[in-house]
C-alpha cells in the first residue's frame, strides 16, 4: 500500500525519453512518460527534486488525490514542464493498478468500446513523386488514414518532411525531427505562408486523383497561419473532403479559431500544446473544433484527458491524440489504452518508433490491418529494459525553428 521508490531514467535511443518508474513496497513496478521533445531535463529536475521526495510513502491506490494533491499543492499551476510530470506519475499508477488487479488499463477505464483504433501515419515528400511513393508505403504497411506534409517550392526546409531527415533505424527513412537535430543549436527552416497557400491546394487534388476519394487525409498546419489565412486555406481544401486540418493557427489564441470555423467545412484540429482542460474548454463549449489533439504525456496523464475528452463528448468532438515518435511507448500505450475504452474515439496519430526504442521499451500492442490495440498484458503493457536503456545515454536536442525570408522569426 506504499510507494517505496521512484526512478527517473532518461535514455536516447533514436531520440531523448524520460520515464519515471514506481516502485512499491510489493514490488510492483508502474511506467510513466514524461517526455517534453527539446526540454526533457527541466521535467527531470521538476520530477527528481520536487516529486519524488512527496511520492515515497505515499499510497499508490489513491490515482485522483495523488493527482489533485500534485496540481493543488504545487499552488503554481498548469504549464508543460508541471503537466508532464504530473502525467508521468498518473500513468505510473494506473500501470500499477493494472497489474495489481490483473487488468489491462482499458478495463478499468470501463472496458472496451470498440475492437481497435483507426490510426493515421505521416506520409510526405518534397515533390510529388516522393509524395506519392511514401502514400504508397504507408497503404502497403496497412495505414487506413495517412497524413500528407509536402514540401513548398522556393523554401529549402520545412516542417514534417522526411527527405530532410536520416533514417531513424526503424527501416525506411521518415521524418522525425531528432536525428538529424542533436546539437547545440537548433536547425533554422524558412518558410512563406503565401507560397504554401497557394501550393497546398494544387497538392490535395493530386493526391486525390492518384488515390482516390476514399482514404481519410489529414494535413497539419503547425501554427503558421494567421485566423483569415487559415480560413482561406480551409475553404480552399474544401473539394478534397479532409479528415482534418491541424494546428491551423498559433494554439494560444483561441478565439482565433472563431473565424476560421465561420468561414470553412474543414474540420479543425487543435491541441497537442495544450496542457489541461482550460486550455480547451471554451473552444469545446463554443464547438469551434472537431478533434481534441492532446496527449496523455502533456495534459497530466489518464486521468486528466479523459475528463477533458469525457466534456467534449457532450459536444460531438472526438479524440485525436498526438502520437509522433517524440511520445515515448510508454506514453502511446496510455493513449491506446484511453482511446480504446472512451465512447468518443476519433484516429489515433501513430508515427512508429525506430528499432532501438523498441528493444528499449518492450510493448504488447499490437497493430493489424491499420488498427492498433493496447494489447490484454495487466497495466500498461510496457516494460522497460534497464540494461538497454543505459546504453543510450541523453543527447542534447533542440526542435527546429522558421525564419521568413527577410529573417523574422516565425511559427515553426
Ligand atoms: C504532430 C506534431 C509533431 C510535433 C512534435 C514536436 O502532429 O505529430 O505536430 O510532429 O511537431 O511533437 O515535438
Ligand atoms: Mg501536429
Amino acid at each position: 500500500m506504499t510507494i517505496d521508490r521512484a526512478d527517473v531514467i532518461v535514455t536516447s535511443p533514436d531520440r531523448n525519453f524520460v520515464t519515471l518508474k514506481i516502485t512499491t513496497a510489493d514490488g510492483v513496478t508502474g511506467l510513466g512518460d514524461a517526455t517534453l521533445n527539446g526540454r526533457e531535463l527541466a521535467v527531470v529536475a521538476y520530477l527528481s527534486e520536487h516529486v519524488v521526495p512527496l511520492l515515497i510513502g505515499a499510497d499508490e491506490d489513491r490515482i485522483e488525490d495523488t493527482w489533485q494533491f500534485l496540481y493543488r499543492s504545487a499552488y503554481w499551476r498548469r504549464g508543460p514542464v508541471t503537466m508532464a510530470a504530473i502525467a508521468a506519475v498518473d500513468m505510473a499508477l494506473w500501470d500499477i493498478k493494472g497489474k495489481k488487479a490483473g487488468m489491462p488499463v482499458y478495463q478499468l477505464l470501463g472496458g472496451a468500446s470498440r475492437s481497435g483504433l483507426l490510426a493515421y501515419g505521416h506520409a510526405s515528400g518534397k515533390e510529388l513523386p516522393e509524395l506519392f511513393d511514401s502514400v504508397r508505403s504507408h497503404l502497403e504497411q496497412g495505414y487506413r488514414a495517412i497524413r500528407i506534409q509536402t514540401g513548398v517550392p522556393g523554401l529549402k526546409a520545412i516542417y514534417g518532411i522526411a527527405s530532410q531527415a536520416a533514417d531513424t533505424g526503424g527501416g525506411e527513412a521518415r521524418y522525425d525531427h531528432e536525428p538529424a537535430r542533436r546539437g547545440a543549436k537548433p536547425v533554422e527552416e524558412d518558410w512563406d505562408t503565401r507560397a504554401y497557400l497557394h501550393h497546398l491546394p494544387g497538392v490535395f487534388e493530386a493526391v486525390r486523383n492518384e488515390f482516390g476519394p476514399d482514404i481519410p487525409l489529414l494535413h497539419d498546419g503547425h501554427h503558421r497561419m494567421t485566423p483569415i489565412q487559415a480560413a482561406k486555406l480551409g475553404k480552399s481544401l474544401e473539394p478534397y473532403d479532409l479528415f482534418w486540418l491541424e494546428d491551423c493557427t498559433p494554439a494560444e489564441n483561441q478565439e482565433a479559431l472563431r473565424l476560421v470555423r465561420q468561414h470553412t467545412t474543414t474540420p479543425l484540429a487543435i491541441g497537442e500544446i495544450f496542457n489541461t482542460v482550460w486550455d480547451f474548454k471554451d473552444i469545446i463549449r463554443d464547438q469551434l473544433i472537431d478533434y481534441v489533439r492532446g496527449a496523455v504525456t502533456h495534459m497530466g496523464g489518464i486521468s486528466a484527458l479523459k475528463k477533458t475528452l469525457d466534456y467534449a463528448a457532450m459536444y460531438q468532438i472526438k479524440s485525436g491524440m498526438h502520437g509522433p515518435t517524440d511520445i515515448s511507448p510508454v506514453g502511446m500505450a496510455a493513449a491506446m489504452h484511453l482511446g480504446l475504452a472512451i465512447h468518443n474515439f476519433g484516429i489515433q496519430e501513430y508515427m512508429q518508433h525506430g528499432a532501438k526504442t523498441d528493444q528499449v521499451f518492450e510493448q504488447s500492442f499490437t497493430w493489424r490491418n491499420g488498427l492498433l490495440h493496447p494489447g490484454d498484458a495487466p497495466g500498461l503493457g510496457v516494460e522497460l529494459n534497464v540494461d538497454e536503456a543505459g546504453k543510450y545515454p541523453y543527447e542534447q536536442a533542440y526542435l527546429p525553428y522558421n525564419r521568413l525570408a527577410d529573417g523574422t522569426v516565425h511559427d515553426w
